[in-house]
């Protein structure tokens, strides 16, 4: 009760004192148990074995084997990693000793865009919990961990229900050893749009508190203006600022002249000169082909003189091929996932690439069984999210064609399916690549991928054709993504817009050529957060008000969820998507030390109101919980 008062009182909730201990301290907020924890929670079990979890089929709970956690004794400590090189040194520091190792470093993915472009980033804190420490233990020699940022944050609290400020500082107390990265969409954050200047100085802000120490920034079109603020941030926060272009077309096609091997060095010395400590080369689609990536990294290590991080998709197969052709030319660090979390849409396997190494003065320092231990258990968790998988299950070389990033592919495919397009993907593939053509060859990345795909969809949908856009435009509703695309709120493409389409979409309409940012408005974080107090009526910590800033529908959303079931990052991921199996018995650690034991009894008859009455046993007395039949 005293922590609540002061949490609720008013020079609180203004931000007048130093507070952000409270951000960071999140058992601070564990309340003794209230009586109705273990209803709602019951309500959420109930409820997800009668109707289903939203965006997968209806099914019975399969029986899943626990995934293996790898047994590394309580007495093997953890080892100091790049972390403490970072926390000693500072960024220049280590980018000294980045460029003094011999071998080829890596950057584990399995966190992040492993599961983001196999899963649809659907891996919960729960499962990645249980793994941390074990990887801290057992994989102290990799340059960073890639575990937040890109679409993790939103998904977090639109689909899995929890907040992933928690995730970050939880697994940064289970793995201090070695660096955390995240992917930022430079002025869009971790969203789909620009946002004030001062929203992406405290995102950077909190998210360094909170753990990260590696940003990797990027800007949907490769527009440096787009980048300058969120590599400033960084660099005041104290942090790596890995600053990084993204690939596209193909710099040995003379036919496509546009992104050249000049455009990219260009664009290298400029990145440098706005103050990267790492130039990173965004590989988002797997385009780089083996022979491209030698010369790339040659060129690049004469034009610039910070080291160069390289991250691709093995969307076509080629990746272990492109790499090592990479690591032949001097690249500093690649970006690899596990192996029962690698290839495909994902990134190359570590072990896969260690093996391929082996010989090579450069093979990474890695322990390979341990690689191998943690990938099976990541064998196992990869099972509960089947029902998420794309589909893809064999190399893909027509991405050269298509040009579609590994984390949009799935998307893509779902969101033709939503609108009745499902029958004529190949129709939306090849369109995307005329739309790209359409639009003057752009950059295709988060968020202006999306902006391509949404596009292609209506095309194909409305029959359009690029005459047809050109000539009917002018009486043609196109989509808010796109028209927002051409009035530059995304920031401007290398070589301009198409001046004629422009026109059309645009409809009168002045395109603007600075920098979104510098018309937005500052958010203010005070006002927001005595905002957001009177609409969840909880505690808000500047976490949350970030969240609400960057989503606030989606925030809200998940306050409400949070509201009705109480805090479920605890339940198991089989019991979280499935629900229970009648007569099933689960055990639900709730807190440290305190475990509930749920029975799932019986399921009550349809009642004439459309809700259900469902029976539970908890800690061996009877609870019922009833809850609304949407079927
Ligand atoms: C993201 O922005 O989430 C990406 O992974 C882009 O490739
Ligand atoms: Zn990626």
């Amino acid at each position: 009760p005293f922590l609540e008062n002061v949490v609720k009182h008013e020079k609180f909730l203004t931000g007048e004192y130093d507070t952000s201990f409270i951000d960071t301290t999140p058992e601070l907020f564990a309340f003794p148990v209230r009586k109705d924890r273990g209803t709602k929670m019951l309500s959420y079990i109930g409820n997800v074995t009668v109707n289903g979890f939203p965006g997968i089929e209806k099914k019975n709970k399969p029986i899943f084997d626990k995934p293996q956690v790898p047994i590394v004794g309580q007495d093997v400590s953890v080892q100091n990693g790049t972390k403490q090189i970072l926390d000693r040194k500072g960024a220049e520091g280590l980018v000294e000793w980045v460029k003094e190792q011999k071998e080829v470093l890596l950057t584990d993915t399995t966190f992040r865009d492993a599961h983001q472009s196999l899963l649809a980033t659907r891996i919960r804190t729960t499962d990645l919990l249980h793994i941390a420490e074990p990887t801290a233990k057992l994989l102290p020699n990799l340059f960073s961990l890639e575990m937040w940022g890109g679409a993790t944050f939103d998904v977090a609290y639109r689909f899995l229900k929890e907040d992933p400020w928690d995730r970050l500082l939880h697994l940064r107390q289970k793995a201090p050893n070695v660096l955390f990265q995240m992917l930022l969409r430079a002025s869009n954050a971790v969203g789909y749009k620009n946002y004030p200047d001062n929203v992406i100085q405290e995102f950077v802000e909190k998210s360094a508190y909170a753990g990260i120490d590696v940003f990797r920034i990027f800007d949907s079109l490769n527009w440096v203006k787009g980048m300058e603020v969120a590599i400033d941030a960084v660099r005041s926060s104290g942090k790596i600022a890995e600053a990084a272009m993204c690939y596209t077309g193909d710099i040995n096609d003379l036919n496509r002249g546009k992104y050249d091997i000049g455009y990219y060095k260009n664009l290298a010395r400029e990145l440098e000169n706005q103050g990267a400590h790492i130039l990173g080369i965004k590989d988002m689609a797997g385009l780089l082909k083996p022979e491209a990536a030698y010369r790339l990294i040659s060129e690049l290590k004469e034009t610039v003189s910070i080291p160069i991080h390289l991250h691709t998709h093995d969307t076509s197969g080629n990746g272990i091929y492109m790499y090592a052709r990479a690591i032949a030319a001097g690249v500093d660090i690649v970006d690899t996932a596990l192996g029962s979390m690698a290839g495909l849409t994902s990134q190359p396997s570590s072990e896969t690439l260690y093996y391929a190494l082996e010989g090579s003065d450069r093979q990474p320092k890695a322990d390979v069984n341990s690689m191998e231990q943690l990938s099976h258990y990541w064998e196992g968790v990869r099972k509960y999210y089947t029902d998420f998988e794309s589909g893809m299950n064999a190399p893909h070389s027509e991405v050269y064609k298509h040009e579609m990033p590994g984390g949009q592919y799935s998307n893509l495919q779902q969101q033709a399916k939503a609108v009745g397009l499902g029958e004529r993907w190949a129709e939306v593939k090849e369109m995307y690549s005329r739309v790209n053509a359409l639009f003057g060859d752009i950059v295709k990345v988060t968020p202006s991928s999306k902006v391509v795909g949404d596009m292609a969809l209506f095309m194909v949908q409305n029959e359009l054709d690029e005459e047809s856009v050109l000539t009917k435009g002018k009486s043609i509703d196109f989509p808010d993504s796109v028209i927002e695309l051409f009035e530059g709120y995304l920031g401007q493409p290398y070589g301009g817009f198409p001046k004629e389409l422009q026109e059309v979409i645009l409809k009168g309409k002045k395109p603007i050529t600075v920098r979104p940012g510098e018309l937005l408005e500052d958010v203010n974080f005070q006002t927001l957060k005595e905002e957001l107090y009177k609409e969840i009526g909880r505690p808000v910590t500047s976490f949350d008000a970030l969240a609400y800033a960057l989503y606030p529908k989606v925030f809200l959303d998940y306050a409400k969820t949070i509201e009705q079931f109480g805090d479920i990052s605890m339940l198991d991921t089989a019991t979280f998507l499935y629900g229970m199996r009648l007569g099933e018995e689960i055990e639900v650690e709730i807190e440290t030390g305190k475990t509930l034991i749920v029975k799932l009894v019986s399921i009550g008859q349809p009642q004439v109101d459309g809700t259900r009455v469902i029976y539970f046993e908890l800690n061996g007395q009877q609870r019922e919980v009833v809850i609304k039949d949407e079927s």
